[in-house]
């Protein structure tokens, strides 16, 4: 497949995925969330990748949102399969077995924010801008940001932020506690790239099992949650990392792990 609006650099087992829509601030159409799957597609079934950075072209805009152009003239029928089809492209990201990191690196507004908030873990360079201002157009968050927005930061900022449709800066942003880092543009792929190697350099099948248990646990009563994590718990021990790590520390020496 060509890829006209997304491009991906595989380097040392990270993926950096790249939104590229200059002309609109990187905003996503029907054409670049079906690359942005296709890309999602091949950093799974690529055993080299073990993480992912998603960010945005320019040092503008991460994501300015959904395209207002191409929404514009759909009919509710096509919005309803817009929405889903990007839910079902963001679940993805959630969903990939590999730690995926958003460095937002400019306005992730809307289904913007919305990209960032589906991945693991959100580092801003100090110029980002985050929002949902869908409601000054007359619509609401359709990329599950009335979902995920309130599960990040609490029921009360997300309805404030998704009311008012303010955009609020990197600082507020880290202080609500919806990114946890801000670095200077010129180093947030860098930092990301050593947020995806510190996290390589640990067990990646605990990893991949620390994912599926926050995720499912997050959906769930405390008591289902705690069952979820003895099952993965449990399962980490048919596995050659957890012999190696224990053995490595037992015989004070730094572990290598091999994913198996
Ligand atoms: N879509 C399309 N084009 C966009 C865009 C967007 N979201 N954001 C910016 N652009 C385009 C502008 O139209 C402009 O194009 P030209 O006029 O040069 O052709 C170019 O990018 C540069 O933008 P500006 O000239 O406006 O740049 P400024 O620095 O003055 O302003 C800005 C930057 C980010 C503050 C401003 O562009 C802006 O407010 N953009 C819109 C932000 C926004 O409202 N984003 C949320 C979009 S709504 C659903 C599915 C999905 C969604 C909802 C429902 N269902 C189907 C139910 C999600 C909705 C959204 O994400």
């Amino acid at each position: 497949m060509d890829y006209k609006n997304v491009s991906l650099k595989k380097e040392d087992g990270i993926a950096l995925i790249t939104i590229e829509r200059p002309k609109a601030l990187n905003a996503l159409n029907y054409e670049t969330l079906k690359e942005l799957e296709c890309l999602l597609n091949s950093a799974r079934n690529d055993e080299e990748i073990k993480a992912v950075i998603i960010t945005g072209g320019g040092e503008k805009a991460f994501v300015a949102g959904a395209d207002i152009a191409e929404m514009s003239k759909m009919t509710p029928v096509e919005a309803k399969k817009f929405s889903e089809f990007g839910q079902h492209v963001f679940r993805e990201i959630e969903l990939l077995s590999k730690p995926v990191i958003a460095a937002v690196n400019g306005f992730a507004l809307g289904g913007g924010c919305e990209l960032s908030m589906a991945c693991d873990i959100r580092i801003a360079s100090k110029n980002a801008k985050f929002g949902q201002p869908e409601v000054g157009l007359g619509i609401i968050p359709g990329f599950s940001g009335t979902q995920r927005l309130p599960r990040l930061v609490g029921t009360s900022k997300a309805k404030e932020l998704i009311f008012t449709g303010d955009m609020i800066n990197a600082e507020e942003a880290y202080n609500i506690g919806l990114v946890s880092k801000v670095v200077e543009q010129s180093e947030l792929i860098n930092e990301a790239k050593k947020i995806a190697q510190k996290i390589m350099s640990k067990g990646q099948l605990a990893i991949k099992l620390a994912k599926e248990a926050i995720n499912k646990g997050i959906e769930t009563d405390i008591d289902t949650g705690n069952t979820i994590e003895a099952d993965a718990f449990a399962l980490c021990f048919s596995t050659n990392d957890q012999k190696e790590g224990m053995g490595a520390f037992l015989e004070k020496r730094t572990p290598k792990f091999e994913g198996k």
